[in-house]
């Protein structure tokens, strides 16, 4: 058994060439001559690519005993490493399209073999240049609701999904957005991050009972509500993308929570994106045009989300008191009203909150950026605080339209 340590590029490449000679990886030929290097810049992780002479490549991915963008006064279990290559695996069994494959995990090394999916872009670099990609929603509505029905108590049986639910316990990355979704962003805490110019805003969230209300709402059903095993980090930086291809990553958020959450996220994402080109895009046409995209994906998303879901309920439900079409339609539309609410909470997060978005900090001016905070925050607290009205697909994205026009 390794004892732990962290990487650098050296060890990672030992590291595969061991694991070729073992025959743990059939990846590279056995005369591999392989090089490597660390490119990570995400919040939590080193991520080395390691290559062959013929440019064939796979990712090595450890996680360290702390939050890399915070340093080492922030522990954090390795234990989310197992967590990421078991959901993925889990995910990867239901869908293994739109779900990254793992290649190689090793538990006391906190590290994961990846297939490279450096041929594709991250979806928030490619959003952020405004490119469009039309299978996306399609794509996320498929992944999110095949792995959440398969995980549901609609297919597996109670015995079943509560040793899921114990296998996917992950209290410690839970937490983090248990604190930074659902509570920094309400009250006055030093990870909160906003500009000076933000904080008549800031204080309009804090002294707001009704959108407190919400969030504590969405909070308890994240904690207590284990519907699914979700990805539990579904921004767009967790979504690899081209015109043909989805490809989902990095879920060691995982967990077995509220169905609506997944799906909010990414909405939340979409929206962020959105009001990012108010002033990344300065000519109106090319804005309207691109931002129509944005809006489509979004529609696309939840209307395929909900349409597939229901599908798989009535197709292939193993609870048939579950199924009846009642049931199915009163628990969709409370997973879509969660929806609603978790992404209004997203955008407020990402706004003011520790971890923002590269969409709306990269605006160089900073008055256009303040312009975009303040539109992010108001439209974050009216999806929140008006999401239990929203019915249907109609009465979301006539509030939708009324809070961006
Ligand atoms: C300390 S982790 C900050 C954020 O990065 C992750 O990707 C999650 O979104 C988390 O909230
Ligand atoms: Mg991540």
């Amino acid at each position: 058994m390794a004892k732990y340590f962290a990487f650098n590029a050296e060890h990672a490449v030992d590291y595969i060439k061991h694991l070729i000679k073992n025959g743990g990886l059939d990846f590279f030929k056995k005369e591999a001559k392989l090089t490597a290097y660390e490119f990570g810049d995400g919040n939590l992780n080193l991520v080395f690519r390691v290559n062959d002479e013929s440019n064939n490549s796979v990712i090595l991915k450890q996680a360290l005993p702390y939050a890399r963008c915070v340093g080492e006064s922030w522990p954090l279990t390795l234990d989310r490493a197992r967590i990421e290559a078991e959901v993925l695996v889990n995910h990867g069994a239901i869908c293994s399209e739109h779900t990254a494959e793992v290649l190689h995990y090793n538990p006391e090394l906190a590290l994961t073999v990846l297939e490279d999916l450096g041929h594709l872009q991250i979806l928030r670099g490619a959003q952020i240049k405004a490119e469009q990609f039309p299978l996306v929603a399609e794509h996320v509505a498929h992944y999110l609701s095949y792995t959440g029905f398969y995980n549901s108590d609609f297919y597996l049986t109670a015995q079943h999904k509560k040793a899921k639910v114990c296998q996917f316990s992950n209290p410690e990355l839970c937490q983090i957005t248990e604190d930074l979704f659902f509570s920094d962003p309400y009250i006055i805490h030093e990870r909160n991050n906003f500009p000076t110019e933000l904080s008549e805003n800031v204080a309009s969230i804090r002294n707001n009972s009704a959108l407190k209300l919400a969030a504590a709402k969405l909070k308890a059903k994240f904690l207590a509500c284990p519907q699914t095993l979700l990805h539990g980090d579904m921004h767009s930086g967790s979504i690899f993308v081209d015109q043909k291809t989805t490809k989902i990553i990095d879920p060691e958020f995982g967990f077995f929570g509220p169905v609506g959450f997944d799906i909010g996220s990414f909405m939340g994402n979409i929206l962020l994106n959105y009001c990012a080109q108010n002033a990344r895009i300065t000519e109106l046409a090319k804005r309207r045009q691109y931002q129509t995209h944005l809006l489509t994906c979004l529609q696309d998303c939840y209307t395929l989300f909900e349409q597939k879901w229901l599908n798989l309920i009535t197709h292939h439900s193993n609870d048939a008191s579950l199924a009846t079409p009642e049931f199915a339609r009163y628990y969709l539309q409370q997973v879509l009203q969660d929806a609603v609410g978790y992404c209004g909470a997203e955008l407020i997060r990402r706004t003011i909150g520790l971890a923002h978005v590269a969409d709306i900090d990269g605006i160089e001016d900073s008055q256009a950026r303040l312009a975009v905070q303040q539109q992010t925050l108001i439209l974050g607290e009216q999806l929140m605080v008006n999401a239990h009205s929203c019915n249907n697909k109609d009465d979301f994205f006539a509030l939708l339209i009324s809070l961006l026009n």
